[in-house]
């Protein structure tokens, strides 16, 4: 195991807790600093691959928590990309972050998610040639077996959990599994930026600002299957379908745009979606931690119960959500699901439980 740890001198970290609250020069104007806030622990997996690399540094100024909000730094890497991490870790030091009290880079689980608030595990193994599906169920359905239980043996009470490298509902159901004593609540995969993704699309068809549509819900799997729901969706605070006349192309090229954005992106950049991606995980956090406006939702996706809109028990399915006033967060209830969509939800939800099926064991 190596591991590098910088922590900020306590005159160091004086300063710069000043820097944040804007009093530079309290020291000699008799100001007194208020007290900073106590720093929360994020700890991301994958530290030196892509999508961290924008990630990171967003967390760092304040973009995910709060630009009051001090934050330490864990950081987890497989051992030959240590190299690459200490490079990013010098980058994050070169900003000279106010909020960064601590940052620590390591190969091992146990000390990356020590006393964890937040685990966003974006590391996983990516699919190759000639790779089949269970092949990369399987690799990485290994690494979220001892993620799980190195986050439930470690982490700091109430930890939060939130998984983004794919297959990132199934190796959230394997994390969930083998996080022994750790509320099932507590386990979020994201479809974020399919979310931001369909709502670039309706806004583009129908000449709207994307903040004039609200009210998307991806439904199911982060994958190909996924279902972006324009039935419930609003636009201008109107049923989108009243907003796009165009049924055809809501029913056709919108859901296949939404569903293969992803290889588009790779055909263009050559690479696959990583700023895009950093952005939707910061906001995924961002909307489970504030409430939600009224009337509005979002979508992650959670642990099923089975009692809502016919989903199967035991899956990580994305639904629609809210935060609640009390920081919890509550499935929207009640949305109608017409035909078209109880076909594409069931189909996705399937795909789900194949995966699940694969993993077992
Ligand atoms: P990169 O390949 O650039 O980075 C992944 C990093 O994870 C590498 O540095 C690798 O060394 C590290 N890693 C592998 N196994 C690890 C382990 N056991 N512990 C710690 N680190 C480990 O991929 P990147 O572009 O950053 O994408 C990361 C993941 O996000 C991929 O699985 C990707 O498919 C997934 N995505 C998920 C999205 C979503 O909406 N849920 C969208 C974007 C992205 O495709």
């Amino acid at each position: 195991m190596r591991l590098f740890q910088k922590k900020l001198p306590q005159s160091a970290q004086h300063t710069l807790g000043k820097h944040t609250l804007g009093l530079t020069a309290a020291g000699m104007t008799g100001i007194i600093c208020p007290v900073m806030k106590t720093p929360v622990t994020v700890t991301v997996t994958g530290a030196a691959g892509n999508i961290s690399y924008s990630l990171l540094f967003r967390i760092a100024a304040g973009e995910m928590l709060g630009a009051d909000q001090p934050v330490i730094l864990k950081l987890l890497e497989i051992t030959p990309c240590l190299e690459k991490l200490q490079g990013v870790v010098m980058e994050l030091e070169d900003c000279a972050f106010p909020l960064v009290k601590e940052i620590v880079a390591t190969d091992d689980p146990a000390v990356a998610f020590k006393d964890a608030d937040w685990c966003m595990l974006v590391g996983s193994v990516p699919r190759k040639a000639g790779m089949e599906r269970k092949d990369l169920l399987s690799i990485n359905g290994k690494v979220f077996v001892g993620q799980g239980k190195a986050i439930a043996e470690n982490a700091a009470p109430g930890c939060r959990v939130f998984v983004v490298g794919n297959p990132c509902n199934t190796n959230c159901l394997i994390a969930l599994h083998n996080a022994t004593g750790m509320p099932k609540e507590n386990f979020f995969a994201m479809t974020m930026l399919d979310e931001y993704r369909a709502k670039a699309q309706l806004a583009a068809k129908a000449g709207v600002a994307v903040s004039d549509v609200t009210n998307m819900t991806i439904w199911g799997n982060h994958s190909a299957t996924q279902y972006p729901d324009f039935t419930n969706a609003k636009i201008c605070g109107k049923p989108a379908t009243d907003m796009i006349a165009d049924e055809e192309w809501l029913k056709g090229e919108f859901i296949k745009t939404v569903q293969q954005r992803g290889a588009a992106i790779i055909k263009a950049r050559g690479l696959s979606s990583a700023a895009s991606a950093a952005n939707a995980a910061l906001m995924t956090v961002k909307n489970l931690t504030t409430p939600t406006p009224e009337g509005d939702w979002y979508s992650v996706c959670t642990f099923t119960d089975g009692t809502k809109y016919g989903l199967p028990a035991g899956i990580i399915c994305s639904q629609p959500t809210r935060t609640n006033a009390d920081g919890t967060y509550s499935i929207v209830e009640g949305l109608p699901i017409d035909a078209f969509s109880r076909e594409k939800i069931d189909a996705s939800c399937q795909e789900l439980l194949e995966e699940r099926a694969e993993v077992l064991g």
